[in-house]
């Protein structure tokens, strides 16, 4: 089987870690070699600009320059992770990827679409996404999650670089994915994430199997 490249993406809390461990487990079982990655961050190096950008010290620069340090993360992930396992004929999954840096930075945070386009040329050098799998809910449930996971694991965190923007921001993500969903109906498949995990994962595993036929033969 060919190999295949999958994004997942939504705001906060949504699920999306939660339901990539669950595909790839799926895919394992069907004989499928599939490896798990996560932006920013999936090498060494992208994970040092990982650290920088979430603990809030690239926010004085500006959203272009942070738009610039999430590219810059990208190209190094694409370069030395994404491209080489996706010869080695592995699926490859990422916990966000290009459309999120269109959505945060661009749409939300006001980057000028000429800088993320080029920044998305630059990064990805062809590597676009085989399918993108939206997951989207209203960012107040998701949120109710997150504070859940936080008290259940005892961990009174602050929240990172994007948590602490208001809910009305949050509300524009969200509509902001929808639309670069739409202008993508091809790439993209959205997901409903007001469900049960295993309501999603059901649902997910359909869409793909839908979208990539030969894992339903
Ligand atoms: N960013 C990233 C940019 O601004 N530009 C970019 O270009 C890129 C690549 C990444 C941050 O960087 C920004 C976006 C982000 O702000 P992150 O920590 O990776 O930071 O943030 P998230 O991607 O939001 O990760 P989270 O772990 O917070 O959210 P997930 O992965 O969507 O959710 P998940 O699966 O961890 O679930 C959250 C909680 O809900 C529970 C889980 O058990 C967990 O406790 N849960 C459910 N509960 C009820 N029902 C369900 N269906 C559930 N599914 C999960």
């Amino acid at each position: 089987m060919n190999s295949k490249f999958i994004t997942f993406e939504g705001g906060e809390g949504v699920g999306k870690s939660t339901q990539i461990k669950r595909l790839v487990s799926k895919l394992t079982k069907t004989g499928v070699e599939a490896v798990r990655t996560r932006e920013p961050g999936g090498t060494p190096r992208a994970e040092a600009i990982r650290s920088f950008l979430l603990q809030g010290k690239s926010e004085q620069w500006g959203p272009s320059a942070e738009a610039i340090l999430f590219a810059a993360a990208r190209l190094d992930h694409v370069n030395s992770m994404i491209k080489p396992n996706l010869a080695d004929n592995k699926w490859v999954l990422s916990d966000r990827f290009c459309d999120s840096t269109r959505a945060y930075q661009g749409l939300t945070g006001g980057v000028p679409d000429e800088l993320i386009d080029a920044l998305e040329t630059l990064a990805l050098n062809g590597a676009t996404p085989d399918l993108t799998i939206l997951i989207d809910m209203d960012p107040e449930l998701a949120f109710e999650r997150v504070r859940k996971r936080a008290s259940e694991d005892g961990l009174n965190l602050p929240p990172d670089r994007y948590e602490k923007e208001n809910l009305d921001w949050h509300r524009r993500l969200r509509r902001n994915f929808l639309d670069i969903s739409r202008a993508n109906p091809d790439r993209f498949v959205v997901v409903d994430g007001n469900q049960s995990a295993n309501a999603m994962e059901s649902d997910i595993w359909d869409r793909v199997k839908e979208r990539f036929s030969e894992l339903a033969a």
